[in-house]
């Protein structure tokens, strides 16, 4: 497989285009930097298929995903924004119609099987494409999935890559640009293969939870409990989710500003595979009490623990 020139098709499904939205943001690197080849090893990338930012529209767009169900596009890394809903339920309907091509609709569920048997690899980017996200909260009318469970966790492109998932809702701009960099960078042999966990997420970038990334945890740790949004305090009681989700968006959203407890709201754990469900639901009035009772405690005695520890040295 040739892999100088690397084509990206970055389809659209069940969302709100908040992903798209999220990498237009992205400082490290900017998507600017990637287009323009500034990146080492990064050159030679070509988004022929995006439905928020191509110049394309009507059949010329669909003409694209037509011909690479067909092989013209190879090689490519097919990108999915959005769940998948289940077509079988809206029939004599359809769900998700992502263009029309000589007068038939080409449905989202049937573009992602013909170009899952064509890609290098494939990226889910948000929560939506990697588990199903909010199209897919209870009862889940339309049965939208994401494409780890469309696709399944033994599938594998033709780089011998899985699925890999990049959750968030959206997720911060730079993990998405940095996991697209780094998939390129090892289908060109230039990077080890991404390590992934249980739900498939690069461990470099989810390894942590939000509270393990949160910079206002001197609060948790020091037992200072916020009452409200915005408060000094842990969020924890305002139903913060940071001490069951994996993500690192907590501290710093992009280029150092923002990130969600950083700007005074809690973590409502978007990222993690059961969002918007319970555990991470509701996502305000309802924290998971026993684990924070039982972790601002463990706050509490680690401080304690620490203050006897300085103490014995002062000899006081
Ligand atoms: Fe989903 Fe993307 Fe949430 Fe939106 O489009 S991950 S609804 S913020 O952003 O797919």
């Amino acid at each position: 497989m040739a892999l100088e020139e690397i084509n990206l098709i970055w389809l659209e499904g069940l969302d709100c285009a908040g992903c798209t939205i999220s990498i237009k943001q992205a400082s490290n690197p900017t998507l600017i930097d990637i287009v323009t080849g500034a990146i080492p090893g990064l050159g030679g990338l070509k988004l022929v298929f995006n439905p928020t930012l191509m110049f394309e529209w009507g059949e010329d767009a669909s003409k694209v995903l037509v011909d690479a169900m067909e092989g013209k596009y190879d090689p490519f890394v097919l990108i999915l924004e959005g769940a998948i809903p289940d077509e079988a339920r809206a029939k004599p309907g359809v769900y998700c119609a992502i263009g029309e091509y000589n007068h038939k609709l080409l449905l989202l569920d049937e573009v992602v099987d013909g170009l899952s048997k064509k890609c290098a690899a494939a990226v889910a980017i948000g929560t939506c494409a990697s588990y199903g996200g909010i199209p897919s909260g209870k009862p889940n009318p339309t049965g939208a999935r994401g494409l780890l469970d469309y696709l399944g966790k033994k599938w594998k492109g033709g780089l011998g890559l899985p699925v890999i998932c990049v959750p968030g809702c959206p997720p911060r701009p730079d993990n998405i640009v940095q996991v697209l960099g780094h998939a390129v960078l090892a289908a060109r042999g230039l990077a080890p293969l991404p390590e992934l966990d249980e739900h498939h997420r690069p461990t470099y970038l989810y390894g942590d939870t939000a509270h393990e990334n949160c910079s206002i945890c001197g609060f948790f740790s020091g037992g200072v409990a916020g009452h409200g949004f915005g408060e000094r305090g842990c969020l924890g009681l305002v139903g913060c989710k940071g001490l069951i989700t994996h993500c690192n968006a907590s501290a710093t959203w992009m280029d150092g500003y923002g990130g969600c407890t950083e700007t005074g709201s809690p973590c409502i754990g978007c990222a993690d595979p059961n969002f918007p469900d319970p555990p991470t639901s509701p996502f305000f009035g309802d924290a998971p009490p026993i684990a924070y009772l039982k972790d601002f405690s463990r706050g509490l005695r680690t401080q304690v623990k620490l203050a006897i520890a300085a103490a014995k040295r002062r000899k006081i």
